[in-house]
Parts: C-alpha cells; structure tokens; sequence
C-alpha cells in the first residue's frame, strides 16, 4: 500500500478529537518511517549524492533568472521531490560543508567560519562524517571533486576518491573580461574532457555504470565545482546565452535600513567596481554560463542513472553548498544572512518510488542541516546520537507532513538568520535586527523589524534562535573569515601575536648579525 495512500485513507476517517488525530498522524508517520527502514535493512539503495559549489536559486524551476538554462535539473525537481525553500547552513563553503557532512550545526561545533584543511583530522576523531557512516554500514563510498572543503581523500571515509586535475586553461578571444586569475569571467576553449567537473563527472558515471549485482551498494560523491569562481567553462554555454543578461531587480534605498554588521558582510567594493565599468552583464552571463555547464554535467550523472541496471534502486540527491549574490543588496559572493546567499537547489529522487506524481514540492524551510539524517534513514542505517536535524523522509512521502528541526543560517558567532515558509528573520551579535516579509517581498528590500506592528512576529522568530552556542574553534581557523562576536577579540589576538611574532623575527635577525 501506498503511504500517501495510506496516510490518506486514514485521515480520512471522521475524528472529532484534534488530540485523537494528531495522535494517529503521528503513528502513520511513524509507520511510514519504520517501513521505509525495514525495506531497506534488506535492499540498501544506491546513492547518488551530488555537490554543486555556490550555486544560487538562479536555476529554471526555482526561477531566481529568467534566462538559466538548466533542463537537467529541472527535470530531477520535477521527477523527485523538489525542496522549493530550501537553504545552506551557513553561506560559506567551510562551515556549510562541515554542517553538512558531520551532521552538526556551527552553534553545536563551534566551526563558524573558515577554516585550514588540517582542521579535519580533528573532527574526525571527533565526529562521524556521512561517508564514514555509510562505508561502515556497508556501504562502497566513492568520492570525486569538491566535497569536503579541505583534501579529505582518506580511506576511513572513501573506498576510492578522485582528485580530478585541474589543466591550464585556453580562453576565447574577446569575450568576457577578468581582473585576475580567481576574478575571471571569460569562456574556454579547451575540450570538455579537459574540464574538472567533466573528469569529476565521468569519474562518478563509470562508479554508476560499473556497479555489479553482488557489489556492495554504493554511495557516489560527485563534487562538481562550477559555479564557483573564476566563472570560466566551455565558450558554446557562454554563446547559448543572450548577449542582454537581465539585471535582478534592485532597490537604490534598499540598504538605508540595514545595520552596521549586515552591511559589513557585503563585498561592496566589488560591486562599486562592476557597476563603474559596466561589467554586471559579463559576469552575471558567466555566472549562468557556468550553471548551464554544471547543469550539463548533472545531466550526463543522470542519464547513467537511468540508464543503469540498477536505476530502480537508486536515490539521486541534488544540492549546492550556498548561494550567491550577483549585485542583488549591492552584494557579490557569499558572506551574507541574506536570501540569495542562503537559498539553496535542493532535490532528492528515490528512484524506488513508482508512478509518482511529478512536479512534486515542499514550500516549508529546510536547511541541508537534514541531509545527514535523511541519508542515514534511506540507507537505514542509525545516526550517531549527536547529529542535528530531522530526517526528511516524512516530507518525501508527503510534501506537508510538517518539517521539525527550523531552518537557522549562521555567519559568526552570534549572528543568525531564521526563515520560514514565509519569513525571514536575522539576528546580528550587536543587538540589530532584520523581518522581511517574503509573502509580498521576496527581494527583502524592506526591514520591518524595527516597526511596532512587527513585534510579536519578532518575538514568535526570535524564540526559534538557538539557545546555547559552542565558543568558536579557534584552531587552523582563517582570519578573513571571522564575522560576529569573536571578530574583534580574534582580530586583536591576531594582531598581537603577528607583532610578537615581528619582534622575534627582529630578534632573531639581530642576534644573527651579532
Ligand atoms: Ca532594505
């Protein structure tokens, strides 16, 4: 019997006491959960998991652009089931990934900002990461490209990893412009094979393609890398797009009432240089350009999928680490609490399921924060009692079985941003605060939280932050990175330690002299 059916048929019946039929929905709930993991104890499914890197909402079925062309994508959000709102844990590579794939939220871990690779030999005496649980549970992990955010290639998580190479570039000739080598926005001309992500994805596609009947099943990491910076990829996706790259909409006043934090964590100067020279169109049609090349890629990764003979036993998982801004709040990069660097794609397809309904959606917030638990319970495997989150299963069954765990981002120590189906709520370390209302401003142009009327909401999302945070880890961590509570005491850390560390230097010289 179907669950849906099931939950269905059963709710159907005429209950007179709400207490009564929450209490059955919960069992159906619950039922639905222990079915789902009693299949699976006997069939473990495939897992494709793929890592896109700063990825924004400007794909076609979230309609963040009206030119992106992204089919591939589109056509696994409207296979499986797509998480419309969903958001990064934090908007920064480092503590997104690490949230992500340790299963903690940085208020738990203390892993706010950035961090050195080395910092991972550390947690993972200390904490489970996703492919660990599965290679320990029976599972062959494979991994390739971008996944962690640090050269984690170790056997304790990967049964194998590409490290895919990374092969000079060749550029097309008057196209596109760049500043440097990270800050370019020009299209390439070498072959496609030449590419990373396409090593990144053929690697995933022979893991798929190569899968025998008494193999373990596999968990398949596939880190594509664009569209990160540079925006660079193959000049026929930069050619696709029109030569007009619509602008997102923007507010000149928009920033009059954002506070001192909020805007301290905008690359204003980058968006100064852009506008001045009138360089936003080539960078937002690289930007795209680089999309439709992920997307390309995500469509090669699918089509092995379908095309495998174990493609009924398998789940395709989409996501990207954060958002991005393209000139939107007068922002470029990351760094934010705001919607676009937060709103993440966010797809899963249980290729299990059959006759299905397409198009199929969840409008509640979600953060990747319930990957880790999602996962564990497909695999049905048990997470380690630490891990955050909620297991998703319950809204892949049903798109409005409620989410439990709230969706919280946070960038700095003290620093958090709340949303909801329909809200969005920050809370800096200084005391500032920010309420866009999303049902009628979804550009978050106007912050309401300073107005009387607003109050209670304020209230209602303020209770949700969290109650207790971990003190910021302060080993292998990167200085640019620190934002919030800790920034100013670290900083004056740094600065001593640095004049501590001249002095010695003078010292040392000075003695050599002598
Ligand atoms: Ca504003």
């Amino acid at each position: 019997m179907k669950y849906s059916v099931l939950l269905t048929s059963l709710l159907a019946l005429t209950l007179t006491a709400c207490s009564v039929q929450q209490e059955l929905k919960n069992e159906v709930v619950k039922a639905e959960t222990s079915n789902v993991s009693a299949s699976n104890k006997f069939k473990k499914p495939n897992i494709v998991f793929i890592a896109i890197d700063d990825m924004n909402d400007w794909v076609g079925y979230m309609g963040g652009h009206p030119q992106a062309m992204t089919p591939n994508m589109d056509k696994l959000a409207n296979e499986g089931v797509a998480f419309m709102n969903a958001h990064s844990v934090a908007p920064g590579c480092s503590p997104s990934r690490n949230a992500l794939l340790y299963g903690i939220e940085p208020y738990h871990s203390g892993l706010y900002p950035f961090y050195e690779f080395d910092l991972h030999k550390q947690l993972k005496q200390k904490y489970t990461s996703l492919p660990t649980l599965l290679k320990s549970n029976g599972y062959n992990t494979y991994g390739a490209g971008k996944i962690h955010h640090g050269k984690e290639y170790g056997e304790t998580e990967w049964t194998d990893y590409l490290d895919a190479d990374h092969q000079p570039k060749a550029f097309a000739k008057d196209k596109g412009f760049s500043t440097n080598k990270k800050n370019s926005f020009r299209p390439t001309t070498n072959p496609y094979e030449e590419m990373f992500d396409h090593q990144v994805a053929s690697y995933g596609i022979n893991v798929i393609k190569n899968k025998q009947k008494n193999d373990k099943p596999y968990f398949a990491a596939i880190g594509l890398v664009k569209p990160h910076l540079p925006f660079d990829c193959p000049v026929e996706f930069y050619d696709a797009l029109p030569e007009n790259i619509t602008p997102p909409a923007l507010l000149e006043s928009d920033l009059n009432d954002i506070g001192k934090e909020g805007n301290s964590m905008r690359r204003a100067g980058d968006d100064k240089r852009f506008t001045a020279k009138n360089q936003w169109g080539d960078v937002r049609k690289a930007y795209l350009s680089c999309i439709a090349w992920a997307d390309y890629n995500v469509g090669r990764i699918l089509d092995a999928v379908e095309n495998s003979p174990e493609a009924d036993n398998t789940v395709v998982i989409l996501w990207s680490d954060h958002g991005f801004h393209l000139g939107e709040k007068k922002s470029f990069k990351k760094f934010t609490l705001w919607e676009e660097a937060n709103r993440v794609p966010f797809i899963i397809h249980d290729r299990r399921e059959k006759e299905t309904e397409q198009g199929r959606k969840v409008t509640q917030a979600v953060t990747l924060i319930n990957v880790y638990r999602t996962l564990a319970e497909m695999a049905g495997i048990k997470a380690p009692d630490y891990v955050d989150g909620n297991s998703l299963v319950p809204q892949l069954l049903n798109q409005s079985s409620p989410v439990l765990a709230p969706a919280i981002a946070s960038w700095g120590r003290g620093n958090y941003a709340v949303r909801t189906e329909n809200w969005r709520f920050i809370q800096y370390f200084d005391g500032d605060q920010e309420l866009y209302n999303h049902q009628n401003d979804n550009n978050e142009w106007h912050n309401l939280a300073k107005l009387p009327e607003y109050k209670a909401k304020v209230e209602e999302l303020s209770a949700l932050l969290p109650k207790n945070e971990a003190p910021t880890v302060e080993e292998y961590i990167s200085q640019w990175s620190i934002f919030g509570a800790d920034k100013a005491r670290l900083k004056n850390d740094s600065a001593k330690q640095s004049k501590k560390q001249n002095k010695k230097t003078k010292k040392n010289k000075k003695n050599k002299v002598q």
